[in-house]
């Protein structure tokens, strides 16, 4: 078999008929095209990466804004009637600014662009952006682009007519955090990237739905996991939903998959994410060098929704819902 180009000493620029999988490279380089080129092919790639903003002195703070570590404090699962009404405040704040920042996406902005939006819709409201320096992340906002699974960093990459972005904010104001995110089309979507985004969502309600006091916590993973497996969609395991509070990230881990040990019964007052993060192909992971970038294992595009929790007497609240908040498959939007 014979490739464009081939016996030429290098290429540059992929041919027109891609080689298959174990065959050598276009680019001439003696490698099979599956260890060189196809890596990179459609693939989102890293770009420059600017300095850490900063926040102004009068906004409150968390723990680890200055040093970047973060220290687990005793904090109950169960929030105090002060504490959820703080988080009310924190996770209102938080699905405005995600509706804001979904409004900004369009081909040609850079996600850099969207982080300075970001920071700045926190620094208005006088809040701080969350994700800014814990355990040393470097922005405001992740923001993850078609495979990349969550924790991408904004950077000078422009967005493209097609690509599908998730944009996760968490804002910390009144001394707690309130963590939401939704996925974003950049202009005009294929169909099969758009039923993933659809899919996700619903997979996400499913899992809220599934939130009731006297139940174990494996519930919401079994719902989230039926659903999307009906649609042959992986559900990817090393990412977890998490307490959160006057912390982050508590100890309460919320799997998106069926785990008959996750026996955590769930109790009115306790707080936390639901966050699916769901594939068209794989569901494992690998990360970039940065250290914090996760992407799927294949390449294949995954979507992400997530929303801050309150398990209540007969089921749910959706601290980060209500009528401003981004979520076409809410039951406030259907
Ligand atoms: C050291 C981070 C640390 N972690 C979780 C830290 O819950 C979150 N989103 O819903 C979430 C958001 C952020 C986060 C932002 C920064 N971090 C990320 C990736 C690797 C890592 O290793
Ligand atoms: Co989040
Ligand atoms: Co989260």
């Amino acid at each position: 078999m014979t490739y464009p180009g081939e016996g030429m000493e290098t290429m540059t620029t992929p041919p027109s008929t891609l080689p298959q999988s174990n065959d050598p490279c276009w680019c001439g380089s003696g490698r099979k095209y599956k260890r060189c080129h196809r890596r990179t092919e459609g693939r989102v790639l890293p770009g420059l990466v600017s300095p850490m903003r900063t926040v102004p002195e009068h906004i409150g703070r968390p723990p680890y804004a200055g040093t970047g570590e973060v220290f687990s404090l005793d904090e109950s699962n169960v929030k105090s009637p002060d504490v959820i009404e703080r988080m009310r405040v924190a996770g209102k704040m938080a699905g405005e600014i995600l509706r804001l920042a979904g409004e900004a996406v369009d081909p040609g902005v850079t996600t850099e662009q969207l982080d300075e939006y970001v920071h700045q819709l926190h620094i208005e409201r006088d809040a701080y952006p969350s994700p800014l320096n814990y355990q040393g992340y470097p922005k405001s906002v992740c923001t993850s682009v078609n495979e990349v699974i969550c924790h991408g960093i904004p950077d000078s990459r422009a967005l493209v007519e097609g690509d599908i972005v998730n944009i996760d904010v968490t804002a910390y104001v009144g001394g707690v955090h309130g963590d939401t995110n939704a996925t974003f089309f950049v202009g005009d979507v294929d169909p099969v990237s758009r039923q993933l985004v659809a899919v996700t969502e619903e997979c996400t309600w499913l899992g809220i739905e599934a939130v009731a006091p006297g139940r174990p916590i494996s519930d919401i993973g079994r719902a989230i996991e039926d659903h999307a497996h009906k649609h042959q969609y992986g559900v990817v395991r090393a990412f977890i939903g998490h307490g959160i509070g006057e912390q982050f990230h508590g100890d309460i881990q919320v799997l998106h998959y069926y785990n008959s040990q996750a026996s955590l019964t769930m109790r009115p007052g306790m707080t936390f994410t639901i966050e699916p993060m769901i594939s068209l192909g794989a569901w494992q992971h690998r990360m970039w060098d940065d250290g914090w970038t996760a992407v799927t294992a294949d390449g294949s595009r995954t979507a992400q929704f997530e929303h801050t929790i309150l398990v209540t007497d007969d089921g749910a609240d959706v601290l980060t819902g209500g009528g401003g908040a981004v979520s076409p498959a809410a039951p406030w939007n259907r």
